[in-house]
């Protein structure tokens, strides 16, 4: 008798796990907004070059060149320092709207990030 009840509990085991991992999975699912987003900095250039998220999301840039780049808002909403390499900056995007950003040692390098 004991033998057959093993299988049912295990089954049973096995239906909570699954039932777990289906709501864990759900509610990554239902949170479509990420908060959190990435512009590299590489070959004289930021990739992506526009980038749109949504209000609260912070970006962080991350320099890959040899060279230091800097993060300048060209509306002065925020301004890094001189970036080396695998240096970062990250900022905060609580407004909506649309942010122009170039690199302060290089002005030819501009991006976007647009926030909505
Ligand atoms: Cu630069």
């Amino acid at each position: 008798m004991k033998r057959y009840l093993r299988f049912p509990a295990a089954l049973f085991v096995y239906l909570l796990v699954a039932l777990e991992v289906g709501l864990l999975w759900g509610a990554t699912a239902a949170d479509e907004k990420p908060t959190v987003a990435a512009v590299a900095i590489d070959n004289f250039s930021f990739t992506p070059k526009e980038i749109t998220v949504a209000k609260g999301t912070t970006v962080t840039w991350t320099n890959q060149d040899d060279v230091p780049h800097t993060v300048v808002s060209t509306e002065q909403k925020f301004r890094s320092k001189a970036l080396d390499t695998e240096d970062q900056f990250s900022f905060t995007f609580g407004e909506a709207g649309t942010y122009v950003y170039f690199c302060s040692v290089h002005p030819v390098m501009m991006g976007k990030v647009i926030v909505k």
